[in-house]
């Protein structure tokens, strides 16, 4: 059976990004002021070698894809005057915010590794990797959860600054991208995902996160290719 037709009128959205399954966003208000980068877990514990993902044996290249398309695509942000910010997923060193069954299932959390202890805040394995560093005007939200928004100031800050759309990249598609895009949406939150500018542990649920967000017209917002998104802000 041919899928539902959503019929997404273009009219009045000159500015913004060809997406699917909408342009994006929705009411074509694309602008620095209202417009964020979310750089999700770009951590050494999660595409870096001797961290976290490495040692539970998935394959480093498919975390490590986005980091040249983010690199791009964060370049172009900043020379917008769009705002950036980075999220890194860790635990106090004490990990009194690990709570008993992530600590039962993530059997790795809080042991010594190569990069230090995994998912620790302040170990080498937990810092954002260089290529990716936050600029010292950058906000970093510290999370202790796969959702950027449960436990944080996110919204906070987001609210603050008057930020209404959100352009989400990182890793990984299926775990802490997803959460974090399914929880800006249920708050209002207009969010992009960019579909070369994020990865998974696993192609299939890569490929799966990013087909889900288009169902039932955009559930959860719209899906482009990052080069759609630098076509739509003004160039360097
Ligand atoms: C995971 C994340 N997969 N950043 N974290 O545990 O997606």
């Amino acid at each position: 059976m041919a899928p539902p037709h959503f019929d997404h009128s273009t009219s009045g959205r000159a500015g913004a990004v060809t997406a699917d399954p909408y342009p994006w966003p929705f009411d074509g208000d694309l602008r620095p002021a209202n417009t964020a980068l979310l750089v999700i877990d770009m951590q050494a514990d999660f595409c870096g070698p001797g961290g976290y993902v490495d040692r539970m044996g998935y394959d480093l290249s498919l975390t490590r894809a986005p980091i040249e398309p983010i690199r791009r695509v964060m370049a172009a942000f900043r020379a917008w005057d769009g705002a950036v910010l980075h999220t890194r997923e860790g635990h106090r060193p004490d990990l009194a915010d690990l709570p008993e069954n992530k600590r039962w299932r993530s059997r790795r959390i809080g042991d010594a590794g190569p990069c230090g202890r995994i998912l620790v805040r302040g170990e080498p394995g937990w810092e954002i990797i260089p290529e990716l560093a936050p600029l010292p005007s950058e906000a970093i939200i510290d999370k202790p959860g796969k959702g950027a928004f449960c436990a944080t100031d996110l919204e906070l800050i987001l609210h603050t600054r008057s930020i209404r759309n959100l352009v989400l990249t990182g890793i990984t598609t299926d775990v802490c991208v997803s959460t974090t895009m399914r929880e800006a949406n249920d708050r209002g939150f207009e969010c992009l995902l960019l579909t070369d500018c994020c990865g998974a542990t696993d192609r299939v649920n890569h490929d799966a996160a990013i087909r889900m967000v288009t169902m039932q017209g955009g559930v959860f917002g719209a899906v482009a290719p990052s080069v759609a998104l630098l076509a739509a802000i003004p160039r360097l």
